[in-house]
């Protein structure tokens, strides 16, 4: 897709996807370190930087926050080709913030709550998206994206605390007349879709029983946006107490 066509689309729908953004061997690269970060890190972190179902069975992990406690994905943040999407997209210079992966493992029934991202970042103006590569097929069946096309010109809807771990906010009164809307986002590995920070989106849980749903993403800010830094602390403070009602050791 032409770079004026990226920021176009995604203007108008919200969300626009970038195929292929990383080639195999990147994908690959990535891949391997994603495995290492499992292998080696993971194991050290503390409860708020690794997410499982039931931490007793590592192969419940769902998600991961702060990667850039690693040289490798602390390098990633500069990474050309999401930068320049990035940039491309939001129409200036942008800054990634740290890396975060996302898996739906099969077997677990974890659903990812409709939500809109910059009511968690608190950034004014939202000139803000995030990145998010498949590594997996990722369709209907294991818990493709699904965005309320439109929804990021409509404003803030309200947000309600939510039990699921990884979203501590999600929308309370998401109806019929968003599930109409609801455009649901195929990918193949490598490719990538790209959001803004006030569309709506949701993924269903995982039905399949074999199929892993992993993804890699990255949050970039326009150098225009400033934070709230009240609501925001507002906003650390509510996931902060939802872990503790999780049984998190925070
Ligand atoms: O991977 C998911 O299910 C949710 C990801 C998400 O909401 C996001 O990256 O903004």
């Amino acid at each position: 897709m032409r770079r004026d066509d990226l920021r176009e689309t995604l203007e108008r729908d919200g969300f626009v996807v970038i195929p292929g953004l990383l080639p195999d061997a990147e994908l690959s690269q990535l891949q391997e370190n994603l495995e290492r970060y499992a292998r080696e890190v993971v194991p050290t972190l503390p409860d708020a930087d690794a997410f499982f179902e039931d931490k007793t069975r590592p192969e419940t992990l769902e998600q991961l926050q702060r990667m850039g406690c690693d040289a490798y994905f602390e390098g990633y943040r500069s990474h050309p080709r999401w930068v320049q999407a990035a940039e491309t997209i939001l129409g200036e210079a942008a800054l990634a913030e740290q890396p975060e992966w996302f898996n739906k493992p099969p077997g677990t029934r974890h659903v990812t709550p409709p939500h809109q991202d910059n009511y968690y970042f608190c950034l004014k103006p939202p000139q803000v998206i995030t990145i998010w590569l498949a590594l997996d097929e990722v369709d209907a069946e294991n818990g493709c994206l699904r965005y309320v096309a439109g929804s990021h010109r409509e404003g803030y809807r309200p947000h309600a605390r939510s039990q699921i771990l990884g979203f501590s906010q999600g929308i309370s009164d998401y109806g019929p007349s968003d599930f109409v809307r609801e455009v649901a986002v195929p990918l193949k590995p490598g490719d990538a879709v790209a959001h803004h920070g006030m569309t709506i989106h949701r993924a269903d849980a995982n039905m399949s029983a074999v199929r892993h749903r992993r993804s890699f993403a990255m949050v970039f800010r326009g150098v225009s946006c400033t934070r709230d830094e009240e609501a925001f602390e507002r906003y650390l403070q509510s996931a902060r107490s939802q872990h503790q009602s999780l049984g998190l050791n925070v």
